[in-house]
């Protein structure tokens, strides 16, 4: 694997010799790799993106480079450090954004940022803040951005494509699990017209559609050493929607007292405290710009999109675990519960989070 990986590093035009490839991150996706350098040059992050999932990579990858060419020019505008506060993408030798292998895999590099820290977990209000503040920028940065981008993957945070997929997954019934599922399957389907109806006001356009990164859960940002937000990463799924999506996404992630795939239950919860910081980071940097109805909205997306993931994860779990990479064979129903959790957490408290943005949005707008 060692001489393959090196030998496909070497399609990219590199600085620096190779002097060694190591595994990197917990991606559920693709697989990443980081490529270490001799001497003063860059190192450089190597992915198999993952084709079963994104149909179209060389799409993709264009996406990621108008996105990433743009925030550079945000960045540089406002007297920053491109090299740091944006994600580069490396070509190949041969200029192309990424590289296919005699196995027919698709790869992409790009620019390892050095003396940064990427979070798997929130473990304080202030990094919750600041990662709200970095999404806020992120989308403030792409306000002005208006060449078309692909739709990476159909219907990626669409409820209503989604449970077109979810009805396919029960009819197929592909790996015999639908019988010992009533009551997952009853989480979903009681809430399946509460959903929908928030969709519909996307779909006619009262929520509008903006440029989003769609993945934001905390371990997609990336801090330096001393807590400061630098860039956003893992752009393969950046696309125009609702960016309401990556706000319900984030407090998903940063607000739960637990883990994703927790198995103890009584760990997860929604943290009101995380939940205040990260609407704080997020609002000083969006208050002006949201329009009514996604501020009306804002505590719901975070409801939306953990419901999507139960929906998700469940899917997973009865199509046999096709999608998301596992680690054990419950994997997918242990998060399936645990996302549950979570969720029922937000709605008990979601009044209180309706406060939390009333009071943020008087705040900064
Ligand atoms: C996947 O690629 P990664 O691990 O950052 C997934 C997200 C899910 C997340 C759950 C393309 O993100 O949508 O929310 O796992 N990405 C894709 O942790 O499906
Ligand atoms: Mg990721």
């Amino acid at each position: 694997m060692k001489a393959e990986l090196q030998e496909i590093a070497s399609q990219f035009a590199l600085e620096g010799a190779i002097t060694a490839i190591d595994s990197l991150g917990e991606g559920f996706i693709n697989d990443t790799f980081i490529v270490r350098t001799a001497g003063d040059a860059p190192d450089y992050i190597l992915q198999r993106k993952n084709k079963s999932i994104f149909p179209d990579v060389p799409a993709m990858m264009e996406n990621i480079r108008k996105v990433t060419d743009h925030i550079r020019r945000r960045v540089a505008a406002a007297g920053g450090d491109p090299r740091r506060e944006a994600m580069t993408v490396v070509a190949t030798r041969d200029g192309k954004l990424y590289h296919v292998d005699a196995q027919g895999e698709y790869w992409a590099v790009s620019v390892f940022i050095s003396d940064t820290i990427a979070y798997n977990k929130a473990d304080s209000p202030e990094l919750a803040r600041k990662g709200g503040e970095g999404i806020g920028k992120f989308q403030a940065q792409l306000a002005d951005f208006t060449e078309p981008l692909a739709e990476t993957i159909k219907g990626f945070h669409n409820i209503r494509h989604r449970f077109v997929q979810w009805d396919e997954a029960l009819r197929r019934d592909a790996a015999g699990r639908v019988k010992d599922l009533a009551e997952e399957i009853g989480w979903i389907e009681s809430r399946r017209d509460e959903m929908l109806s928030f969709w519909s006001k996307v779909e006619d356009g009262t929520i509008p559609t903006r440029v989003t990164h769609n993945d934001t859960k905390i371990n997609n940002i990336l801090f330096d050493k001393q807590g400061e937000v630098l860039c956003a990463i893992d752009l393969d799924t950046v696309m125009n929607s609702t960016s309401l999506n990556d706000f319900g996404d984030a407090i998903r992630s940063y607000a739960n007292t637990g883990d994703e795939d927790d198995r103890d239950l009584s760990r997860v919860g929604m943290s009101l405290e995380m939940f205040r910081a990260y609407t704080e980071g997020y609002l000083s940097q969006r208050a002006g710009q949201l329009n009514q109805a996604e501020i009306d909205h804002l505590a719901f997306s975070a409801r939306y999109i953990t419901f999507e993931q139960v929906l998700r994860f469940l899917m997973d779990y009865i199509d046999g675990d096709t999608y998301y990479k596992t680690k054990y064979p419950e994997h997918n129903l242990v998060r399936t519960r645990a996302q549950y959790k979570l969720l029922q957490s937000m709605e008990e408290q979601y009044g209180t989070m309706c406060e939390i943005v009333r009071e943020t949005v008087a705040k900064y707008k």
